[in-house]
């Protein structure tokens, strides 16, 4: 009996292992680290990291002096202030959801700090989402391939 618990607790281990696979835990990302996000925040702080879907961008400001935008591709790029705004966050003390896949784009709202360097964007990635099939090797020559029947 003892034996049997122990096989249903196996398989319901192996289950658990097969479904959820290669699963880490969400991280809460302190923006800019040190620095915040301020007019300090470093340019390529998000370079070395990736971002997943449960992932947490936790912006620390101090409250009236920046904002936290989220803005369209187009606008991020030109850091348009007058472009399509999502969504802004201002307490100071901000946290993000990264709770869908795909590009998200951030930038402070005030002046042109985001030409002095206060944009971020972010690629959040699924780490459910089936890997990325590597591209198909081009398919074989049909055997018939290269011969005139008619020579
Ligand atoms: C920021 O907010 C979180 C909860 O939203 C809180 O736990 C934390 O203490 C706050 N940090 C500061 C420095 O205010
Ligand atoms: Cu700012």
């Amino acid at each position: 009996m003892a034996s049997r618990q122990v096989l249903f607790l196996a398989v319901v281990v192996a289950t658990a292992i097969a479904f959820f696979p290669a699963t880490t835990s969400a991280m809460d990302y302190m923006v800019g680290d040190s620095h915040g996000w301020t007019l300090e925040y470093p340019s390529n702080w998000a370079d070395d990291k990736s971002f997943k879907i449960g992932d947490n961008l936790v912006f620390m400001f101090p409250k009236d002096k920046h904002t936290v935008t989220e803005v369209d591709g187009p606008a991020f790029r030109a850091c348009d202030r007058q472009g399509n705004t999502l969504r802004t966050w201002n307490s100071g003390n901000d946290t993000v959801a990264l709770d869908r896949a795909g590009r998200r784009w951030f930038f402070c709202n005030v002046e042109n700090h985001c030409e002095r360097g206060m944009k971020l964007l972010v690629n959040v990635a699924d780490p459910n989402a089936p890997a990325p099939s590597s591209p198909s090797p081009p398919p074989p020559p049909s055997s018939s391939a290269g011969i005139n029947y008619r020579a």
